[in-house]
């Protein structure tokens, strides 16, 4: 049976290049890489880990930049053909429900979700230390700030793009306050966005390989399809040089997610070009958003690299679930409901 992306996820002018003829790898990258570079802006250092939507035809996100200070925040940025980007001038202003400025004092790893009336935009924010910030827009002009989802500690939230069974549910990375050296993939749902509850355990870090064994993370909101969920995340590896941060990708079930159907064994993308091993933060492919064409089957992945610039990767749904299957394995207690 061919994988089918479900027919909400149609993105007719998706940013695209085919697989380079010889290459068999499970996604490949665009060759314009990376496509914003370093100082984009005045004041601006790197921008990077950012997160991207079709919005009335053409593309726009939300992006990670650091501006001189080193301090992570949150900007909206547009683009005609998702690769050329102008990014505004200013942070974005979150205000709360009552009107009032509720700024973070850090803003960083948005996700931008699409979910019935509005986009939700998910980032790790400071609660008197890392948690899951959300806040929603139906124009990216207006932000409306609402609950943090956790108490700290807390990273990687990721919504799914529609209500299951009636609750939204969002994926987290319990953590530490620092460079957490541990950490497995949750879930958590809510009637209102507001209340989280009934959490549960969904992957855990390991594997034979070694490229996910001290943590993983969500990467882009999970793409509907006829097999289930399918996630694309980030595992980390400890090094003499540090924590390297690669791609890989699993299957959730559709009405379960807790429950892992398939989980790659080897990474489907680790930093091997310059821009991805050189950085401010050497050897990291950080994937944030995925744009898909529901007809073609086109999946376009934005990734920071090396906590400095923002690159695109490609694949299929038939290329990546082929590799998925063959390469599938199933780590601790994935396929359990994890209470
Ligand atoms: C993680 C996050 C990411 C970053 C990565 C590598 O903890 O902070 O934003 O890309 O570290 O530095």
């Amino acid at each position: 049976m061919a994988t089918i992306i479900k027919a909400a996820n149609s993105c007719k002018n998706i940013p695209w290049q085919n697989q380079p003829e010889g290459n068999h790898d499970p996604m490949w990258r665009y060759s314009e890489n990376p496509i914003i570079n370093r100082n984009p802006l005045k004041g601006v250092a790197r921008i990077f880990n950012s997160a991207v939507v079709p919005y009335e035809g053409e593309f726009i996100g939300v992006f990670r930049v650091e501006s001189n200070s080193t301090i992570p925040h949150l900007r909206v940025g547009r683009s005609k053909n998702g690769i050329d980007w102008t990014i505004e001038e200013k942070p974005i202003d979150f205000w709360s429900e009552d009107k009032v400025l509720w700024n973070p004092n850090y803003a960083y790893d948005p996700r931008v979700i699409p979910i019935e009336d509005f986009y939700y935009v998910v980032w790790c924010t400071d609660f008197y230390g890392p948690t899951v910030g959300v806040a929603r827009t139906k124009d990216f002009k207006h932000f409306e700030r609402i609950e943090n989802a956790f108490l700290p500690f807390n990273r990687n939230g990721v919504l799914f793009p529609r209500r299951i069974d009636g609750k939204y549910k969002l994926l987290s990375r319990p953590s530490d306050s620092g460079h957490t050296p541990f950490g497995d993939i949750f879930i958590s749902e809510s009637m209102d966005m507001i209340y989280w509850g009934k959490h549960r355990h969904v992957m855990e870090k390991g594997g034979s390989g070694w490229w996910q064994n001290l943590k993983i993370g969500s990467g882009p909101s999970p793409i509907e399809t006829n097999e289930g969920w399918l996630l694309f995340y980030h595992g980390v590896t400890n090094t003499c040089n540090g924590f390297v941060y690669s791609i890989g990708c699993a299957i959730l079930d559709i009405d379960e997610p807790s429950i892992v159907k398939y989980r790659s064994k080897d990474f489907c993308l680790t930093p091997e070009r310059t821009y991805e091993e050189v950085g401010f933060v050497p050897n990291v492919v950080f994937p944030c958003a995925a744009i898909t064409d529901a007809d073609s089957g086109k999946i376009a992945i934005y990734y920071g690299a090396a906590d400095s610039y923002v690159a695109l990767a490609f694949t299929t749904i038939d290329i990546i679930i082929a590799y998925l299957k063959e390469n599938h394995e199933i780590v601790g207690k994935d396929q359990k409901i994890g209470k």
